[in-house]
């Protein structure tokens, strides 16, 4: 970064504090009386889903029959008629909803009423297709808006959309068709990747034959003549097809808000992901409230969300929040450099971008290629900037501030997770005043704290488990199929209190700072992946006896996946070894889980009981003073293991 790295360096001493400017306060969508409102959580909550269509109002609020939560008892609601129909019979017929760029450069704009005509037609079309409401439908796309027009074509009737990631493998797609036992899967020839085609219809057909529940495919043409595949008569059909032969107005089910909206699955703390049970009067009003304030949503803005769909970012904050209220958006297909590394910037400013969410790996990404990439292109249609996915370390967040905000924009680093549907800690711009690296506050409503190992609240300077305390509305109901899990994992810990994973610490001034997950979930590159999934995979490969999978520290990435492997008697611990298991990593589960580093070891450094003792491995990584190894059944495990480890760096 040469030059500019050390006003960077000298900005990094002040230890300022970040209060919203005057003239930002002076427009802000939130004012302070919204603390004073959040006061009675009902009552708020009431008011901001009072902003929606109801066909039926509420009965009650909530119903908390601890740990299940119902909002908005006996209400009936449609997500897509929300996001949708509300907002044509308005001024916003004509507005342009999202702005969509290809990574090869093409453009698209689909306004209120396009996003309207599509909808109805797909709905139809899946209802044709024999989609009922209650049934399940994986979506497996690239980015793309017809992956938003399948999710809320299948809000509209009343089935629930199971959204994959499309940078997930096949493999990792059978399980979750199968575990939602879906009926139809929606995907596309392929899409487009740092200038390269990458087929995803030809590589679903290797699983479809495992996935006794799919009826029909529908694929989206993206890609074009270049892929090869084969459609099945009777099984697979063009999008296009069914889209042109349906008609086009679809009535939208009334749903009561507590049916189900859609499942995603999440990595937990065990190899078999979760299928997170999302309903829907109270995700919506969840995502609507906390992007209209979080975002300080005003209707001239442009937001863009840098996340996947496939992720929970992409759902709450592409899919539905900014819809719900009738925001213009930019989604954008591609990698961050492609074609050069300006592309991000190039399409704020073409695109005049006034709000930009993203996550800090992206950030850090772009300060390793340096500030000369932002400077080619006029950023000031910027005016609001947030961050979500990982602790953001204060460096990034201040080079954020500087470089793309330029010193103008507030930053909201905005916590939560795929069980919280919504923001939860997060500052409101025009009122917080932020501290880099801290999540600041929870939102209006939701209520949070730092509790030690017997569940008591820390005092501020304190640090321990991040819980939450009160019920929100768009959080998770249950696990799909597994309501005992849901119990055990959230709020088996701490009674009548929501687990969250992860640490945090309280500071003196009430501020909340998120210190990472203390279970074995880690964050790479924002992805949220398990150690154990990853173990999981490496077990099932025919050389591997053990494995120990850990998180490291990453420049870039935040964390990165080290990978420490007992191989079965007659295999090799040789390169080419290592190259064929993140090979096989990268089928089972994905590219995003594949191993940084894997250390090919001759035991694991075990508890008398046979635990896995991982501190100790991180330590190692880490190059930490070991802790405490008095509990080890073989302290001389340890000793190979570092000499092991600390040679294959060097390397
Ligand atoms: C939205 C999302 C959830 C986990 C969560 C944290 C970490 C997310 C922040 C953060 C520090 C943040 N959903 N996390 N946001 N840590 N500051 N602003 O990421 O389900 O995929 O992951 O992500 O560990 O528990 S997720």
């Amino acid at each position: 970064m040469g030059e500019s790295y050390e006003t960077l360096e000298s900005f990094l001493q002040e230890q300022r504090l970040f209060p919203p400017s005057a003239a930002f306060k002076k427009d802000a969508v939130a004012t302070a009386e919204i603390y004073e409102k959040g006061k009675d959580p009902e009552a708020f909550w009431e008011s901001m889903a009072s902003e929606l269509h109801w066909f039926k109002p509420w009965d009650r609020v909530l119903e908390w029959n601890l740990p299940f939560a119902k909002w908005f008892i006996n209400g009936k609601i449609n997500a897509s008629y929300n996001c949708v129909d509300r907002h044509i019979q308005g001024p916003f017929r004509d507005k342009t909803a999202i702005i969509w760029e290809g990574e090869p450069g093409e453009e698209r704009t689909l306004t209120y009423s396009d996003l309207y005509q599509e909808v109805n037609r797909f709905a139809n079309a899946l209802k044709k297709l024999g989609v009922k409401k209650g049934d399940r439908v994986t979506i497996y796309m690239p980015m793309i808006p017809e992956i938003v027009v399948a999710m809320l074509s299948c809000a509209r009737i009343g089935a629930s959309h199971s959204v994959v990631f499309g940078g997930f493998s096949a493999e990792a797609l059978r399980g979750r068709i199968n575990d939602a036992e879906a009926k139809v899967l929606i995907t596309a020839d392929g899409g487009y990747r740092r200038g390269k085609v990458y087929p995803m219809k030809q590589a679903t057909d290797e699983i479809l034959k495992d996935t006794p529940t799919i009826e029909s495919v529908i694929v989206v043409r993206r890609v074009g003549e270049t892929l090869q595949m084969a459609m099945k008569e009777g099984r697979d059909y063009w999008y296009h097809d069914v889209v042109d032969a349906a008609e086009d107005y679809c009535e939208p089910e009334q749903m009561d808000a507590e049916d189900m909206l859609f499942l995603l699955h999440s990595s937990g703390t065990t190899g078999k992901p979760k299928g997170i049970v999302h309903t829907t009067g109270g995700y919506l009003t969840g995502v609507y409230a906390t992007f209209k304030y979080i975002f300080d949503y005003k209707p001239e803005d442009i937001f863009w969300c840098t996340a996947d769909i496939g992720w929970i970012t992409g759902h709450s904050y592409i899919a539905y929040g900014p819809l719900l209220n009738g925001a213009t958006q930019v989604m954008y297909e591609g990698a961050p450099d492609y074609p050069d590394r300006g592309r991000w910037w190039s399409i704020i400013e073409k695109h005049k971008v006034s709000i930009l969410y993203t996550a800090p790996t992206a950030i850090r990404s772009f300060m390793r290629w340096g500030i000369q990439w932002l400077e080619k292109y006029n950023l000031s249609s910027l005016c609001l900037l947030g961050t979500v996915g990982e602790p953001i370390n204060p460096e990034a967040w201040i080079w954020y501030y500087k470089y793309v905000g330029s010193e103008r924009c507030p930053i909201v680093d905005t916590w939560w997770q795929t069980e919280t549907g919504q923001i939860i800690i997060t500052p409101l711009p025009g009122i917080t005043t932020c501290k880099p690296g801290s999540a600041t506050h929870p939102f209006p409503g939701t209520e949070a704290e730092v509790v030690d190992e017997q569940g008591s609240p820390v005092k501020p300077g304190g640090s321990g488990y991040l819980v939450l305390t009160k019920p929100w509305p768009a959080m998770l109901r249950t696990l799909y199929k597994d309501e005992k899990r849901y119990i055990e994992t959230y709020w088996g810990r701490f009674p009548g209190k929501y687990l969250t994973g992860d640490g945090g610490k309280l500071d003196e001034d009430g501020y909340f700072w998120i210190l990472g997950r203390v279970d074995d979930i880690i964050k790479v590159a924002g992805h949220r992946i398990s150690t154990i999934e990853v173990e999981s995979a490496l077990v099932d490969h025919k050389a591997v006896a053990e494995s120990a999978v850990i998180g490291i520290p990453h420049e870039i990435k935040g964390e990165a996946i080290a990978a420490f492997v007992i191989l079965k008697e007659g295999y090799e611990g040789v390169p080419e070894m290592q190259k064929e298991l993140a090979a096989h990593v990268r089928k089972e589960i994905g590219p995003v889980a594949t191993p940084e580093t894997t250390i090919f070891v001759g035991e694991l450094p075990k508890t008398r009981s046979g635990k896995i003792m991982r501190r100790l491995l991180r330590d190692i990584a880490t190059g930490r003073a070991l802790g405490d190894i008095s509990t080890l059944s073989e302290p001389g495990v340890i000793k190979e293991l570092k000499q092991k480890y600390e040679s294959e760096e060097k390397e």
